[in-house]
This record gives C-alpha cells, structure tokens and sequence, in this order.
C-alpha cells in the first residue's frame, strides 16, 4: 500500500491541481467516521449517527483540507504571502501550511474572542498575529481591500481552492459508507463549508466527462460516479449568529461557539442553494444547547469537540426530538473542530478537580463516595 499523503495526492484527479504540481501538505484527511453507539440508545432512538471527526487533522481541524489547496496553489502561482480573517481555526491552518510551504502568513483575527489553543497555533507557527479592534465581519471586509494593493494572497474561502480541498469531506463518507447518508448536518458559520460539501456530494454522482463550472475547461477531473444519491444538508447556527436562520445580516453576533461567532456570511447564496437542492434546513441552537451536547458527546462517547462543532449534533438531536428527522435514518455529523482548541470553555462548563490530602484514605474515599452514586 502506498502511503497517505494528503488530501490532494489521494483525489489529485478530481481536484484544480496539474499533475506535476508539488502538494503542501501535512497529511490532512482521511479522518475516522465514527458511529455513535451511546448517544442513539441514551435517546431511545433507532438512528445510525455517524460523526466525522475533523478534529483529528494535523491542526485540529477541517480548515487544512482547503489550506493545503489554498497555499498550493498559492506557491504555484508565486505567492510568498498569504492572509486571512479569522475567528481562529482558519488561522491556525494558514499559519501551519505556510510555514510548511516557507512563506509569510498574515492574520487578522477579533481581538479577545478566539479561543486559546487557535491563538496559540497561529502564534507558534510564526505568522504576524494582527488582532482587530472589532469581529470577524470586519476582519474579512479588510483582508479584502487590503489584497487589492498589498501582495498577498487571500486564503479564507472566497478563494474557491479552500472549498475544493474541503469537498473530499464528502468523498471520504461515501468511501466509507458505501454512499451518502440520508442526512449530513454540519455547523455554519461563514458558510464555506457547507458549500464545500454539497460540491462534493453533488460531484460524487457525477458522471459527466465535461469540464467542470470551476475550472472553465481548464482541467478536467475524471468524473467517476461513486454514489447513487445526495444527502439531505442541515445546516446549524448559534443563536447569537444565526443570520441565514433569521434571513438578514447580525449586526454584533456573540455566542460561546466562538468559531462561527459570524454575522455576514461570505457563501450565504451559495449555503441556501445547498440547503434548497438538498431539500434540507436551516435551524438554530442557544449557547446553553451547544454547551451540553458538546458535554454530553465528550461523556457518552469520549469525543471531545469544540463547541461550534457541537453546534451540528445539537441541531440533530433537537430535530430527531421534533420528529423531523425520521426513525430509520442515517446521519452523519461533521465535527469540525477538537475540543482541545477551548480548553477554557472546557474547564468553565465542567466539574471542578477535586483536591486532598496525598494519603492513602483520602484517595480510598473518593472512590466509595463516587461509585455509591
Ligand atoms: C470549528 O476559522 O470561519 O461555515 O475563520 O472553525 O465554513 O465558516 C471557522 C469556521 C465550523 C464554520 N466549525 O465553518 C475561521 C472560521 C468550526 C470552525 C466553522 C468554523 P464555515
């Protein structure tokens, strides 16, 4: 068997990249897709939930799927820096990727509002860490207008490399499913990554041989189908941000789930066509929704993700409660991020550690007092 490099060497074919072209890459995908056992029984319903744990990436999320795209294809067409808005995980996979590729990365992020495992990525990698006197809305509208003069490459998911990297999310379900699920709910926050899904899905049970709307005959993928149908999309916002739930732009969004505290969405038409072809929805969570699936995943099947991708299984789990999702069905679930990014929203919504003495009695009590319970 050969060896696992990365996203764009396994679907090299169905992806913009010229066969010569040098992927940078940290072995991104090929994530574990794993079937609930707990959750569906502590509910009492007779569903297969699958959760595609993108946490498990070299930087602890999906964002490196696109980022190895984005600075590929960056690096090929001469760039030596890259730039990006963020609310922190885009921002840590620019700062690794190029730092792999030996070029600068700057990042703008809201100052204060990201979490601190990202912070601690973006500034560890070496990039220039801008923070911003404002939210992530504002940080995308300057990395725009600066790209018009300064010499910089923007990698945030206008750039349509990121959402081609990210659609092999769904050829790895349909690999490992034998075809797409009835369902696939996700988090939503600028909205790339639903579209970066539904391009997959939609490509999956393709069999055209024309040139793709992408690369205007440029490139042609092998159009091979490999699944019979699409999944229906479920897309799931923060109440605090919830602008495609409520159909208009949120002027000062704020929730826990910092990753998508997001109030103007770049891919906002491109989300709904995904949601109207798919004969999906969108809906939305509070924080305290959020917060105790993100807990109750974390206990039940020890999966520990961040709380925007907590957001998805939360929106599911309500759905399932509301009957709209059907007995029998099979969903999968795309866990974005790893929980390790937030430990601080871990440690504030958990119990506290217990302290005593170090002796043998103390340690012996404990036990007993717990297992009595
Ligand atoms: C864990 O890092 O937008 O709807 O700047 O980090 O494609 O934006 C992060 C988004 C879901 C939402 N879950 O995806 C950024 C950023 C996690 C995330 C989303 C993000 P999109």
């Amino acid at each position: 068997m050969e060896r696992y490099t990365g996203v764009i060497d396994k679907y090299r074919e169905r992806l913009p990249v010229a066969p010569q072209t040098r992927a940078v890459s940290l072995n991104e995908g090929a994530t574990p897709l794993v079937e609930l056992e707990n959750l569906p029984r502590l509910l009492r319903r007779n569903v297969r939930i699958y959760a595609k744990f993108e946490g498990l990436n070299p930087t602890g999320s999906f964002k490196d799927r696109g980022m190895t795209m984005a600075v590929t294809q960056a690096v090929a067409a001469g760039a030596r820096a890259i730039i990006c808005a963020s609310t922190g995980n885009t921002s840590a996979a620019a700062a690794a990727y190029a730092a792999r590729a030996g070029i600068a990365c700057f990042v703008l992020i809201p100052e204060g509002k990201i979490a601190l495992g990202k912070l601690s990525q973006a500034m560890m990698h070496g990039s220039v860490v801008i923070q911003i006197r404002g939210n992530f809305d504002d940080g995308m509208r300057l990395v725009q207008e600066v790209a018009k003069t300064a010499p910089v490459n923007i990698v945030n998911s206008i750039n349509p490399y990121r959402l081609q990297g990210q659609k092999t999310i769904a050829f790895e379900v349909i690999e490992a499913l034998g075809d797409a699920p009835d369902y696939h709910a996700l988090p939503v926050g600028n909205a790339g990554n639903i579209t970066a899904h539904w391009i997959g899905y939609s490509e999956a049970v393709c069999e055209s041989t024309d040139a793709c709307a992408f690369c205007a005959g440029k490139c042609e993928f092998r159009k091979t189908k490999i699944a019979t149908r699409r999944p229906i999309m479920l897309g799931y916002q923060a109440s605090g941000a919830a602008p495609i739930v409520r159909g208009r732009p949120v002027e000062s969004p704020e929730t826990v789930a910092t990753a998508i505290r997001i109030g103007n969405p770049v891919s906002w038409q491109q989300a709904l066509a995904a949601q109207k072809e798919s004969g999906g929805w969108f809906a939305e969570c509070s924080d305290e929704e959020i917060l105790r699936v993100q807990k109750l995943l974390a206990e039940s099947e020890g999966i520990f993700c961040e709380p925007a991708s907590a957001t998805g299984l939360a929106g599911v789990l309500k759905d399932l409660e509301l009957g709209r999702i059907g007995e029998g069905s099979s969903i999968v679930v795309t866990l974005t991020g790893h929980g390790l990014k937030d430990p601080d929203t871990a440690i504030a919504h958990s119990a506290k550690p217990l302290t005593v003495d170090a002796e043998l009695p103390a340690i012996e009590r404990v036990i007993r007092e717990h297992l009595k319970r």
